[in-house]
């Protein structure tokens, strides 16, 4: 007699497999719901209990937990041994195991989930039968996804029985499954605030992500390359994970990318900002009083750059706002909320993605995770609260001015500004701008002078005579004189740097020199 183990929490074309095990003279074992599904259909099965001769009890708790649905599972088939004993305790082989789980993701995924929800919807029974059957796949054929139903039935009706490859294919899926659904118990508990913890804890390993959903792009980076979003379940209302689409096609692999580098922007300022983002570098970042003159300085601080490019404003797109941003192509824009004329304006862009993202809360720390050959690097993101969100009034606490010549309020308020910019910017970053915005953004070269030099091209193609409130604002520091020579030459009179140079002193000499101003804020930002 061959047997068959079927217990299912999603049912779906459970009862065209159980049929065709039939058929094929296996004799079906079922759990309660599933042995009533499969019995109501008129096919015949047998209830667990009535086979171990055990009642299903502790209100389901312990249903299927037995040795002889275990020893049925792992007992190897040709081995004398076991099969000696198999007899000895009145034990047969279990040869198919349909099973898939209770469904803890979709319970924790509801709203008003209770922690003793949850935790009755941890499977224990199912796993176990899984892990049992996967390890004498040798043997045994598991089942857990409805998807392999088919592959099973055609092999059946082809051998009368399956492949060892199939078997095999199978027995990875159930591992990969079970690790992946104890994953996610592990996260939910992990996050479920307990209250007050009275035992040493190491935060930052126990908090690290590690659930994963996914959703299939429809390529990377480039289109010969499968793509991929894992998603962590419940990620922050603020991130680009949680965004709402209101119009437009699925984001790709870069758009995701640069939405997400631009959003990050956004998030440091209270006040009304404009954000436009290619490439994963900012190439126009502005303030203004009004949602509309942070767009129109944004748009003035690269007005080429910006076509394909990514916009995040951080307050509701009005129509005027939406009709200035349909002047330009863009590839999505970002905001908390479209206004209904707007949204109808802009959606008459067919290709154009619209996303709404909260801007309620202030980002919380999370971590970042970026992927090399053989493995993944893990951190911290880099949220640094020296920077006031806002304009600024006094000396943040670690900045200190490291020239003569004191900055005077518009400076301050740049070099608040340049710092909140340009740790998105790749290092090496350099970038020029005012209290309101950018006017060149040098990114990404190998050595600073060069980033310094496009920087100020650019801002210089704006305005010849960089005077005034302009600064220079770094993400590191300046490892020689070169960079502030470059400034001074070029009528930059305020800096904005870290400093931890062992040459710091060579740049504070050409400042005072020149009467020029220069702050350190004690706070690198790399981006590599
Ligand atoms: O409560 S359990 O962890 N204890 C068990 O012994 C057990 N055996 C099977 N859950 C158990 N199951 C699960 O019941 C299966 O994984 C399946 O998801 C579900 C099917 O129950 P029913 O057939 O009553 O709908």
């Amino acid at each position: 007699m061959t047997y068959a183990l079927l217990s299912v929490s999603d049912k779906t074309n459970i009862l065209t497999v159980a049929s065709k095990l039939v058929e094929k003279g296996v004799q079906l074992l079922s759990t309660g719901g599933t042995y009533k599904a499969i019995q109501e259909a008129g096919i015949p099965v047998q209830t667990v209990d009535s086979y171990t001769g055990f009642p299903e009890m502790l209100d389901g708790r312990v249903k299927t937990l037995h040795p002889k649905i275990h020893g049925g599972l792992l007992g190897l088939r040709d081995s004398e041994e076991h099969q000696a004993t198999m007899k000895e305790h009145d034990i047969a082989a279990i040869d198919y195991v349909i099973v898939n789980l209770y469904p803890f993701k979709e319970t924790i995924s509801q709203n008003d989930v209770t922690l003793q929800d949850a935790i009755e919807n941890i499977d224990i029974g199912g796993p176990s039968m899984l892990r049992s059957a996967a390890k004498n796949y040798q043997s045994v054929t598991v089942v857990t996804d409805p998807a392999d139903y088919d592959t099973l039935i055609n092999q059946l009706d082809q051998d009368g029985q399956t492949t060892f490859a199939f078997r095999q294919y199978l027995a990875g899926k159930v591992f990969q499954l079970t690790s992946h659904y104890d994953t996610l118990i592990a996260d939910y508990l992990k996050n479920f605030n307990a209250g007050e913890q009275d035992f040493p804890v190491n935060e930052w390993d126990h908090k690290t992500m590690t659930f994963i959903d996914k959703e299939s792009l429809r390529y990377g980076e480039n289109g010969h390359q499968k793509a991929a979003f894992y998603k962590t379940l419940n990620p922050a209302a603020n991130s680009i994970a949680a965004a709402k689409q209101l119009h437009g096609k699925q984001l790709s692999y870069n758009n995701l990318k640069d939405a997400d580098a631009a959003l990050k922007i956004a998030q440091e300022f209270d006040e009304p900002v404009a954000v436009a983002v290619k490439h994963m570098n900012p190439c126009g970042v502005a303030v203004g009083s009004t949602i509309e003159e942070a767009f129109d300085r944004c748009f003035q601080a690269d007005n080429v750059s910006i076509y394909g490019g990514i916009v995040v404003v951080n307050r509701p797109v009005t129509l005027a706002l939406a009709n200035e941003l349909a002047k330009i192509f863009l590839e999505i824009i970002i905001a908390p909320a479209f206004e209904d004329d707007a949204l109808a304006r802009l959606e008459k862009k067919k290709n154009l993605r619209l996303l709404t993202v909260s801007f309620d809360e202030k980002v919380a720390p999370y971590q970042e995770f970026i992927s090399i050959t053989g493995g993944l690097l893990v951190q911290d993101a880099d949220l640094s609260d020296e920077l006031p969100r806002q304009e600024i009034t006094a000396l943040p606490e670690q900045w200190t001015v490291a020239t003569k010549r004191q900055p005077d309020q518009a400076q301050l308020d740049a070099m608040n500004f340049g710092m909140k910019v340009v740790k998105h910017v790749k290092s090496n970053a350099i970038i020029i701008n005012n209290e309101y915005m950018t006017l060149g953004i040098g990114a990404g070269q190998m050595n600073r002078v060069g980033s310094a030099r496009i920087a100020i091209k650019q801002a210089e193609e704006k305005d010849a005579a960089l005077k005034g409130a302009y600064v220079m604002s770094s993400d590191a520091f300046l490892p020689m004189d070169d960079t502030a020579t470059l400034a001074h030459e070029h009528g930059i009179q305020a800096i904005v740097q870290p400093g931890g140079s062992i040459h710091d002193e060579d740049s504070v000499v050409v400042c005072d020199a020149n009467d020029m101003t220069m702050v350190m804020t004690g706070n690198r930002h790399f981006r590599h």
